[in-house]
């Protein structure tokens, strides 16, 4: 059985300032043109279909535009929902959809309800685990710590009782959404860590053939059976090295995977330059990035005049533009905004305490803060929820 692996779409996202809805629109024709080409029998969406709660009505459209294309192959899709979905929305008509062959997994007490689909060597049953907020969804997993992997385990332990129930034979497979150890993230993905541990061992999904996972942005590979797609288009300039793709994976009768990467179509590439204004306007080298989107760091000491406006005319596509003049470390004029790059809300917070006191946070304190950030994440998640 071949299947198409792909995850966060992010319809609706813009990049800077930069609708993505087109270079959307060609990704879901690059999709129907490979299920197409390759003879896929299966597509699998791991989750982050929108970008947010309540997407653009050009982004419902598309997505509506995706499904009947989807249907319309008569190729059987199986879906997630992912932190960034609101799950009660996507899910809205799910039963209708899934008559034409579309599967939208989006209520975590469906976790342990397949979906079976067959070829020559028997069936498949295809697992859908929605993203699992921990503190949303404890009680339905009956776990008293609400962490992503006491969830986690607690939905593969349903799929794996399921399994066992099953005719000997049966291949697995398991979308879902999740930070999961030694994938390596970028700058697009939401946050959700919950009392500081946001990452799951891979052994947690230890009994299915498949596991095809949506969240981290960058395509990559944990195990020969465990993936990530990655998104199909970039959403941070940290993505600028990422070759965006998804995965066509062949299920063999004995449920052995041969994992294929299929690159996605590219409508601009990215660029990261670095230099004070007047080198970037003259290094020859850079021509080659002059259509490419742009993010510029201008290291000049003193910040020189109009400096989107000069960029612009030789990189028309800049779109992001960062101060990083070169000054001595402890010159107290290094930007605030450096100071807090790749740095946790909970170091941030923990370093304010110690700035304002003299004395940084003890074990007491650190969990008061802990506890504060994981109340405001499960909050926003709540209300997207609703
Ligand atoms: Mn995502």
């Amino acid at each position: 059985m071949k299947l198409l692996h792909t995850s966060d779409w992010h319809l609706g996202r813009a990049f800077h300032r930069v609708s993505m809805l087109g270079a959307q629109a060609g990704f879901i024709d690059h999709l129907v043109e490979t299920v197409r080409e390759h003879g896929v029998d299966v597509v699998l969406v791991s989750g982050d279909v929108y970008d947010r709660a309540v997407p653009p009505l050009a982004a419902v459209e598309l997505f509506d535009d995706a499904l009947h294309r989807l249907a319309g192959l008569g190729v059987p899709t199986v879906m997630i929902s992912g932190n960034h979905d609101s799950a009660r929305r996507l899910g809205v008509g799910a039963g209708l959809i899934g008559r034409a062959g579309i599967h939208l997994r989006t209520d975590p007490a469906g976790c342990g309800t397949p979906v079976v689909l067959h070829d020559a060597h028997g069936d498949v049953a295809f697992y859908g685990l929605p993203y699992l907020e921990p503190a949303l969804v404890k009680a339905e997993f009956g776990v008293d710590k609400a962490g992503h992997e006491a969830v986690l385990t607690a939905a593969m332990d349903r799929v794996r009782a399921d399994l066992a129930t099953r005719p000997t034979g049966t291949r697995s497979v398991v979308l879902a959404h999740a930070f999961v150890t030694g994938g390596e993230q970028s700058d697009s993905e939401r946050d959700i860590t919950v009392g500081g541990v946001a990452a799951v061992p891979s052994g947690v999904f230890d009994g299915v053939d498949y596991v095809a996972l949506g969240h981290l942005h960058g395509c990559q590979t944990l195990t020969e059976r465990v993936r990530y797609s990655g998104s199909p288009l970039p959403y941070s300039f940290s993505e600028a090295a990422h070759r965006k793709s998804m995965w066509l994976v062949d299920l063999d009768a004995d449920g052995s995977v041969t994992a294929e990467r299929l690159d996605c179509p590219v409508p601009r590439p990215l660029a990261r330059l670095r230099g004070t204004l007047d080198d970037l306007l003259a290094d020859p080298e850079l021509a080659a990035h002059e259509d490419a989107w742009v993010e510029a760091t201008l290291t000049d000491p003193v910040r020189p005049a109009d400096p989107m406006a000069r960029l612009a005319e030789r990189f028309p596509h800049t779109l992001s533009l960062v101060f990083d003049p070169e000054r001595p470390p402890d010159d107290p004029a290094v930007s605030y905004a450096r100071r807090l790059a790749g740095r946790s809300d909970q170091e941030i917070a923990e370093d304010f305490v110690a700035h304002v006191r003299g004395a940084g946070p003890d074990g007491h304190e650190r969990t008061v803060l802990r506890d504060a950030f994981d109340a405001v994440r499960a909050d926003d998640s709540l209300r997207e929820a609703r």
